[in-house]
């Protein structure tokens, strides 16, 4: 399995989504973005950064919304390390995104070690092996033929694609279980097994916290890390996000509110 190996702090942030009308989510991102570049050793951003990606030649000429954010991720990996993953949604960015942020891809699964510990890294959704619709599209998706022929398509004709998908996955969403919606626990079980540690990190589920589970008798963690939206909320909801810290002291998880 790939490795990394980082001094701390690092700083951790996944599914912030952001898209063309998330200017509150934005501009709360480019805030955490900077505080990062100022506080932690490095940023690890295992993914849906993106509300979707549809190929990095967008890139080339942004609309105004996403020059601004890549231009804010480019200043901060300017500074320190900065490492992005592909989440379910951005799972088009490419090798040249990368370069021309000065940042680095992460691998799908990826061991991280940061002081005395090591953990295993990913965007999550890879673990929801009860949600037989998504895998099944998921499958699709990362198959490479499939790929290059989304990636031949018009700009246009592939932002009209990611839109349909999208309401069609809410559409989904809607008429699934909340439990079919998480990971599954023999798949998280398998994935700590094969990685051989007793910490593991996503994102994707949007149910943050730190969870205690038992594998073949050790104790280990799953922490997942939380959503972010401040601008497309119910009278009753607040602006929500934020991030991981991980030092000597282990993992810790920040609200927006105290950035
Ligand atoms: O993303 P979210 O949180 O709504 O739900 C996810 C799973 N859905 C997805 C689909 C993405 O949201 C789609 C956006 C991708 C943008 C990339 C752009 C390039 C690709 C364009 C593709 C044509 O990941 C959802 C999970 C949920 O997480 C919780 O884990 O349940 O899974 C689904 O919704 C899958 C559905 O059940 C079945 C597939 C619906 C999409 C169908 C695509 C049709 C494409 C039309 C054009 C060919
Ligand atoms: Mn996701």
């Amino acid at each position: 399995m790939n490795k990394i190996s980082l001094a701390g702090p690092v700083w951790l942030a996944s599914d912030v989504h952001l898209g063309q009308h998330t200017e509150g989510t934005s501009e709360a991102f480019r805030d955490f973005l900077k505080l990062a570049a100022s506080e932690a050793q490095a940023l690890l951003l295992p993914g849906d950064i993106f509300d979707a990606w549809i190929g990095d030649d967008v890139a080339v000429v942004a609309p105004p919304w996403l020059a601004q954010d890549l231009m804010a991720i480019k200043a901060c990996a300017a500074k320190i390390p900065v490492w992005l993953g592909r989440g379910n949604r951005d799972f088009l960015m490419g090798e040249a995104l990368a370069v021309g942020l000065g940042a680095r891809l992460l691998p799908e699964e990826v061991l991280v070690t940061v002081g005395p510990r090591t953990f295993l890294l990913s965007h999550g959704d890879e673990y929801c092996t009860d949600d037989v619709a998504y895998q099944q599209f998921r499958a699709m998706v990362r198959n490479p033929a499939w790929q290059s022929g989304f990636l031949s398509r018009s700009i246009p004709e592939r932002l009209t694609l990611a839109a349909q998908a999208r309401g069609e996955s809410m559409a989904a969403n809607q008429t699934k279980t909340s439990e079919i919606m998480d990971v599954n626990a023999d798949a998280v079980a398998q994935a700590i097994r094969t990685a051989g540690v007793s910490l593991i990190i996503h994102g994707h589920t949007h149910r943050p916290g730190r969870n205690v589970l038992n594998v073949d008798g050790n104790v280990c963690e799953r922490w997942v890390l939380p959503d972010w939206d401040c601008d497309h909320l119910e009278a009753n909801q607040q602006p929500r996000g934020g991030w991981m810290v991980i030092d000597e002291e282990g993992p810790t998880l920040f609200d927006l509110e105290q950035a």
